[in-house]
């Protein structure tokens, strides 16, 4: 058989196995895996380099408005290429819709910035603010089929947020169609009231974000949110978790057969809530929500992670500068409840896993691969085409090197800082490839912005989904009331 590209001499690891391997590849899929393959155009010796699934970048707001209508740093260009110098061959930013807005321009609208930019391969999850009838009946569905198969909603910001009655809606017509819900889960009313109490008492600086938004807000909107979920039946997943009572509600819905999972996020398991305590007002680049909190709570992310009560740890890249244009844009003076949430981590997400937890003995290899790729493959519809190395799949691969020692510095997004800048990392992917295309190789940009394609999402797997479904909801015993999904 002959291949278009081989790759030699590796350490292949997927979510369950490591062994040696050499891979063929042939138009832009997997199509050999072998002791020894001879002869090819092209060939990359992977020699003492640990090969291994390209990771899916599941939570990133690149080119996004945020529900203040502040534009991320990075568009589709730059978000991507930092993307793959982080060790990834696919991402999924979302797509936002804004109040007023048709769900149709949303989907168009993102077409339009990542389909000329993009380096890497890239889906959306779409932000649903405005679930009027006509998004919910028609253009929902349509979105769906076209193959953006997850919904997020927010629980809270007074721009963004639906009330429980519209979440109950936008559930019930992606349980129709088989799609998943995700959610920013945090209760609004307590952070506000938090908020107004910290600032009236002149509270204003960045450490305030902390405990305006208490652990009690994201746990309860977790239990909350797993509640409508149940009460039809529908599939879930939270993300950024933050808080380990928070975790356990995702492990304990699991447990009991809900199909509900959770991330957390390299934020929450490398930085804490001091960090909110820099000097001037450094301290801004370290808000974001749900906030930093705590060494022990650290400790407790990585017990929930490693134990596989949450199942992906996700970048939440959202990059606005420390300057007027991100953090600052309400002034040079602003509170904690003005400052731009979010920071970058696109290309750090990796790399700290790697270093910090299969280095350091956390977690496996193994459990890295399935935190960094196979995982958001299969809860986002894409496995096994990607986020695995087998016959058939997509030529979606980073080759790591895992002993280059390196400190973090500047990145390849169009950030002014990096949350993560000075810290030792050990291991480093130094190629990737998408569908066999080299992107990043021996750490040089090969790739061209609109070489990444658009990836139509499957729906989410349900099998094994035990009923949740509320009595309430069952013809048999709602004494007749109709229902409708
Ligand atoms: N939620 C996110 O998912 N990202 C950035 C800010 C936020 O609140
Ligand atoms: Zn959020
Ligand atoms: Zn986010």
């Amino acid at each position: 058989m002959t291949h278009d590209l081989v790759i030699r001499n590796g350490t292949v690891a997927t979510a369950t196995d490591t062994f040696a391997a050499d891979i063929g590849i042939r138009d832009g899929r997997i199509v050999t895996l072998a002791d020894r393959i001879e002869g090819a155009s092209d060939e990359i010796d992977a020699s003492g380099k640990l090969v291994l699934p390209g990771g899916i970048e599941a939570h990133c707001h690149i080119e996004q408005e945020s529900g203040m209508g502040l534009l991320a740093a990075d568009d589709y260009r730059t978000g991507s290429i930092s993307a793959a110098f982080g060790g990834n061959s696919c991402f999924v930013p979302f797509a936002a819709q804004h109040r007023g807005m048709a769900i149709k321009e949303t989907v168009e609208l993102y077409d339009s910035r990542a389909a000329p930019k993009s380096v890497i391969d890239y889906s959306y999850h779409l932000i649903v603010t405005d679930p009027t009838e006509l998004a919910l009946m028609k253009e929902l569905p349509e979105a769906f089929a076209r193959g953006i198969t997850s919904f997020k909603v927010f629980m809270t910001y007074a721009l963004s947020k639906i009330d429980d009655r519209q979440f109950l809606d936008i559930l019930s017509v992606a349980k129709a169609h088989g799609a998943l819900t995700m959610v920013h889960a945090e209760n609004n009313e307590m952070i506000n009231w938090m908020s107004e109490r910290l600032l009236a008492a002149g509270h204003e600086a960045p450490r305030y974000h902390a405990p305006s938004h208490p652990a009690l807000a994201e746990e309860e909107a977790i239990n909350r949110a797993i509640s409508l979920a149940k009460l039809v039946d529908a599939p879930l997943f939270i993300v950024h978790v933050s808080t380990p009572g928070g975790a356990e509600l995702v492990r304990a819905a699991r447990a009991r057969g809900a199909k509900v999972w959770g991330e957390t996020c390299p934020q929450y398991l490398f930085l804490t809530r001091d960090d909110l305590d820099r000097p001037g007002s450094e301290g801004a680049k370290y808000i974001c929500s749900p906030p930093l909190r705590d060494a022990a709570t650290q400790e407790a992310l990585w017990h929930q992670v490693r134990t596989g009560a949450l199942s992906l740890v996700s970048s939440d890249h959202a990059p606005y500068r420390f300057d007027e244009t991100g953090k600052f844009n309400a002034g040079p003076d602003a509170s904690f409840k003005q400052i731009a949430n979010g920071m970058p981590g696109i290309e750090m997400r990796l790399p700290l896993l790697f270093s910090e937890g299969v280095v350091k003995g956390r977690i496996g290899l193994n459990q890295f691969v399935a935190l960094s790729a196979t995982n958001a493959a299969k809860i986002y519809g894409m496995h096994p085409a990607k986020g695995t190395i087998a016959i058939g799949s997509d030529a979606d691969i980073a080759i790591w090197d895992p002993e280059q020692t390196w400190v973090a510095g500047e990145m390849h997004d169009a950030m002014d800082y990096n949350p993560f800048g000075g810290r030792p990392i050990t291991g480093r992917p130094v190629t990737v490839l998408s569908r066999g295309r080299r992107v990043v190789d021996d750490g040089e940009l090969i790739a061209q912005p609109g070489d990444g394609q658009f990836i139509a999402r499957k729906p989410v797997d349900l099998t094994g989904l035990k009923g949740h479904q509320a009595d309430e909801l069952n013809p048999a015993t709602n004494f007749g009331a109709r229902v409708a999904p």
